[in-house]
């Protein structure tokens, strides 16, 4: 395999990990803290979890090895979306693993959860581990989004995990994920099959985070790659003059990349999806507010400009998520073929027009018509609307070209307006981890490796602190029913591990709301550049803006 000279030279880097698990892994004792309880629904939780729930918050401490001499054989699945620093997790779960003894073994389960059932494997050994150390990408293993959480499900795991002598699986994954972790570390504690699960927190959205966890893996990376990107894209605008770019960027629909790439690069205009909802903005709003900023700079002489779009923003307008369920069932069943058999697009346009509540169709018809045709067309398996495939950044460089032409009409505008449109998503997923993820990331893994050897189950591994230096990093674990609430999926009451959505009165979008109507007019820009790996460690070892604002 040929490998580029950034790689070769990753494979060098040695993840810094937290003061108190460096003495090695015979000189690290628990330190019990208190019970936990869930975030709210504490009996209920409690009640679903009753083998697993109220266990103590622990931390790991330099003192005499309280782990357990057996063997061990642990198996490990990546779950859900990519997120860098994957591979470390596993490399920092292999080396913990081995340091405590050779005879050890990690297991990974290939291409997801479904490899647990499928038995799909592979044994790592050096060899193997260390063509990955330091790398982007999931490809160690490969991942997959099945979830594991029938009963079915929990008994094949149970039957594979006997059939290798596994004392432990390591989920690495987000919120859902985690919560499948936390269900089938009680279904594993219940049946009394020996075997512990352990999380580990992973997705660039960042909205797995809360009193405990910090930031979950992959974001800092991600972020710093788009924001990378952006601020490129600021400084040609800035050059040229000539265009206003629309880029949207990853985040099923919490607005926490958006928000950070924002801090990192100081664009004109940012949407943050939470903001919208609470302020329960319509399209026509939304358009204003960015061709206001238009307008402005084009007063200026500043006919270019950059709007970020977080990737889910359509689903956060009251309006547009009403138009959304009205579509599903104008075409629900045998509708959808009635809709199919029409010939011309007019003719749909008319059975869309006679369906719709008028507000909908409202709503609709101030869409452009290739988002309008989106809406009907690219439907899932059950004939829902695909919300993620909309191109809410042609729609909104669409909604504002009208407002600017309408405000051209009455005169208060005379500025040019040519957009162009972006989407960051997948380009950020594999990065090569920065400093900050190769470092949590081998800790996570690490760390996970002491939560077995100490005999926890239903924990995340967790390593806090993370806006100082890694020597001052705190290690250790929490039960991932302290996370758990109760909220309705799919029309049922489930326990769930609560989603983080940017909160409106946290310091990292209070720093954006202070700053926004100056970068709205104002050329502010701020160039990151690409992420260094070698270098001073002010550039090097940078956290994100996020951390940093959340622990000032
Ligand atoms: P996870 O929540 O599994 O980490 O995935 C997050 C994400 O990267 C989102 O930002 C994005 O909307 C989605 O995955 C894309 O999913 P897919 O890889 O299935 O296209």
């Amino acid at each position: 395999m040929t490998i580029s000279p950034l790689q070769k030279a990753r494979y060098q880097y040695e993840p810094k990990l937290p003061g108190m698990l460096r003495s090695g892994v015979d000189k690290i004792a628990v330190k019990e803290g208190e019970p936990t309880q869930s975030v709210a629904d504490q009996e209920t939780i409690k009640s679903l979890f009753p083998n697993t729930y109220g266990k103590n918050e622990i931390t790991f401490v330099e003192g005499e090895s309280t782990a357990s001499p057996d063997k061990q054989v642990v198996g490990v699945i990546l779950s859900g979306g990519q997120a860098p620093g994957g591979h470390n997790v596993i490399c920092g779960l292999y080396d913990a693993l081995k340091a405590a003894s050779p005879e050890n073994v990690l297991i990974g389960f290939k291409n997801g959860p479904s490899g647990l059932i499928d038995d799909d494997f592979v044994v790592f050994d050096d060899e193997f581990i260390d063509k990955y150390r330091n790398t982007g990408g999931f490809d160690i293993i490969g991942s997959g989004r099945t979830k594991l959480e029938t009963e079915e499900q929990f008994k094949v795991a149970a039957d594979v995990a006997k059939k290798h002598g596994m004392n432990a699986i390591v989920i690495i994954g987000g919120d859902d994920s985690n919560t499948n972790a936390a269900v089938l570390a009680e279904y594993m504690a219940a049946h009394d099959t020996g075997v512990q699960v352990i999380g580990a927190p992973k997705t660039i959205d960042g909205d797995l985070k809360n009193d405990d966890i910090e930031a979950s893996f992959g974001f800092d990376t991600a972020t710093k790659t788009y924001a990378e990107l952006i601020g490129n894209i600021e400084r040609d605008a800035n050059s040229a003059k000539k265009y206003w770019h629309f880029i949207k960027v990853m985040g099923r629909s919490a607005s926490h990349v958006a928000l950070e790439a924002a801090l990192q690069t100081q664009p004109n205009i940012c949407l943050i999806s939470e903001e919208v909802a609470a302020k329960k903005m319509s399209l026509s709003e939304i358009a204003d507010y960015i061709a206001d900023s238009v307008e402005k700079r084009a007063a200026n002489g500043d006919n270019f400009g950059v709007a970020i779009i977080p990737e889910g923003v359509v689903e956060f307008v009251p309006e547009f998520s009403a138009l959304i369920a009205e579509i599903n069932e104008l075409l629900a069943g045998a509708k959808a073929d009635e809709f199919n058999a029409l010939p011309t697009w007019k003719e749909k346009y008319e059975f869309i027009k006679n369906g719709l509540t008028k507000e909908s169709f409202e709503v609709f018809d101030i869409l452009p018509e290739n988002i309008q045709q989106q809406l009907f067309l690219e439907r899932d398996p059950h004939g829902n609307v695909q919300v993620s495939l909309i191109e809410s950044e042609k729609l909104f460089s669409a909604l504002v070209a009208n407002k600017l032409k309408e405000r051209k009409e009455k005169g208060t505008y005379k500025g040019k307006f040519s957009p162009l449109h972006h989407f960051f998503g997948y380009e950020g997923r594999c990065a090569f981890p920065s400093n900050f993820d190769a470092d949590y990331c081998y800790s996570l893994g690490y760390n996970a490796a002491l939560l077995i050897q100490n005999g926890f189950t239903g924990y995340l591994s967790k390593i806090s602190n993370l806006s100082k230096p890694a020597a001052e990093w705190v290690a250790g674990g929490m039960p991932i029913t302290k996370m758990m609430n109760i909220e309705r999926r799919h029309g049922e009451d489930k326990p769930v591990i609560r989603k983080a959505l940017v909160e409106l009165d946290g310091k990292p979008f209070q720093f954006f709301a202070d700053n926004r109507d100056n970068w709205a007019v104002e050329t502010a820009y701020l160039y990151p550049g690409a992420i260094q790996y070698y270098g001073p460690e002010e550039v090097c070892d940078l956290t994100t803006k996020t951390l940093k604002l959340e622990q000032e």
